[in-house]
């Protein structure tokens, strides 16, 4: 045959295209990557990767080289004899036991440790937070704090960090890839993980259900953030505080002009200091807007069927909003405490949801245009999601109708709403 052979010529575009492939993977910037060293575990996960990738490498260059040279060696010659056959070698096969069970031992001995250590005893002054998984968004609690939140995890850089993993339906997996997991929230059972963030404070990740759980398991992500001691206690503070409506007005105190760490200091006579005025309820910490990375920054289109009336927006009355919203449904499944109205528990706690920076587990942008289409039909915002539609007019799925005056809001009455909540700092 004188046609080139289709494996010389597949080799030559090979060649390039591997070399390209290898090569794009220097580049780039991975934020969501498990091997970045933020916490112990990833620098656990990472070594033990190294260890495997040295010992794969080892067992493959030596089966490669003796499988080339077998083959060149004893390859077919031209009236080369019959070669002579045996049968079993003791010898050989002790040997190819006995090593694998040798390199078995070097990789599982780490890695049952591994996984002991981090679903084990934490250090004694971790942060606690129980993290329940729903269909499809995150519950976090801290009962050191007595917080409730979704979807939004504030840790404490450098102070170790347990959670309690557990599931009020399906199973769903957490896993913050950049810091640590992922392990499963198993139904009828607690499932332990713990790491240390060493980050120096102010750095945002992305956290995601990683065991597919239904219609919108794609959809069902958090934001971490691990902030300074300060920052965190000051967060905790606010946020275990319940909601205060109306909003305090920013009124400046007369006393805000006296620096903080003066007041009652000992070279200050008492009787002269005029009493502070009674503490406006301060927001808290926040994690800052402008530090969330790109990648942190929700960019999922609003659906093109739904419209919302957004001019209403500007002009909408939180305290019509507070109405309308402790009579609506809303009540049964949502709680603000503060509230008294408002004790559901089936969806994310709303107390202070306008300090969050994201809706519908990682979704959205929290704002009032993305909170309003929400209100108006959340099912074509998130397939499958478990808060019903209440714009009037919009199909309501278990009704099988559209939704009526019955229960449904006006678009005017959905900014009220929204501007209620965006009061609930
Ligand atoms: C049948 C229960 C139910 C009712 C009624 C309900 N919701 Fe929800 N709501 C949910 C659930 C469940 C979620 C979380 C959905 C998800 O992210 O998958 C949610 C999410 C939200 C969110 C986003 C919260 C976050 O942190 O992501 C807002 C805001 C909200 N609801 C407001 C309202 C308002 C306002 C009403 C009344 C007009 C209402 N909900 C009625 C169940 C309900
Ligand atoms: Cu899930």
């Amino acid at each position: 045959m004188t046609r080139k052979s289709p494996p010389r010529q597949l080799a030559r575009i090979a060649w390039p295209a591997m070399l390209l492939l290898a090569s794009a993977a220097c580049g780039g910037n991975y934020p969501n990557s498990t091997f970045l060293p933020n916490t112990e575990f990833n620098r656990d996960v990472t070594s033990l990767w190294n260890t495997m990738l040295l010992w794969g490498t080892v067992v493959f260059v030596i089966v490669e080289v003796i499988l080339i040279a077998a083959i060149v060696r004893y390859r077919r010659r031209p009236n080369s004899p019959e070669p002579e056959q045996v049968h079993g070698n003791t010898a050989m096969e002790i040997t190819w036991t006995v090593l694998p069970l040798f390199i078995l031992a070097i990789i599982a001995v780490p890695t049952v440790r591994n996984i002991w250590k981090y679903q084990g005893e934490a250090p004694a002054d971790a942060l606690q937070v129980q993290v329940i998984g729903h269909q499809w968004w995150w519950e976090f609690r801290y009962p050191q704090y007595k917080i409730t939140t979704a979807n939004e995890l504030y840790i404490q850089a450098n102070r170790a960090v347990r959670f309690e993993l557990q599931t009020v339906d399906v199973i769903h997996s957490f896993w913050i890839p950049a810091l640590g997991g992922k392990r499963d929230l198993v139904n009828n059972r607690t499932n332990i993980l713990w790491f240390t963030p060493d980050s120096t404070g102010e750095q945002g990740f992305i956290g995601s259900c990683n065991e597919y759980c239904g219609s919108s398991h794609a959809n069902m992500r958090f934001r971490a953030y691990t902030v300074n001691a300060a920052n965190f206690e000051s967060w905790a503070k606010h946020q275990a505080a319940n909601a205060v409506y109306p909003p305090p007005a920013p009124v400046v105190p007369a006393a805000a002009a006296v620096p903080t760490s003066n007041i009652g200091a000992a070279t200050q006579d008492p009787a002269t200091v005029t009493p502070p005025a009674p503490a406006a309820p301060s927001t808290g910490y926040e994690f800052p807007r402008e530090q969330l990375g790109a990648h942190l920054v929700p960019g999922t289109p609003l659906p093109a069927s739904l419209k919302f009336n957004e001019a209403l927006l500007a002009n909408a009355s939180a305290e019509r909003g507070l109405q309308t919203y402790s009579r609506s449904a809303c009540i049964g499944c949502h709680k603000i405490r503060g509230n008294p109205s408002s004790m559901g528990i089936l969806g994310p706690d709303l107390t202070h949801i306008a300090s969050r920076h994201t809706i519908a587990a990682g979704l959205f942008p929290n704002d009032a245009k993305h909170m309003a289409y929400w209100i108006k039909n959340a099912v074509t915002m998130k397939p499958g999601a478990k808060m019903q539609v209440f714009g009037i007019g919009e199909m309501d799925a278990v009704m099988k109708r559209p939704m009526t005056t019955q229960g449904g809001l006006t678009d005017e009455q959905i900014a009220d709403v929204v501007a209620y909540l965006r009061t609930l700092k």
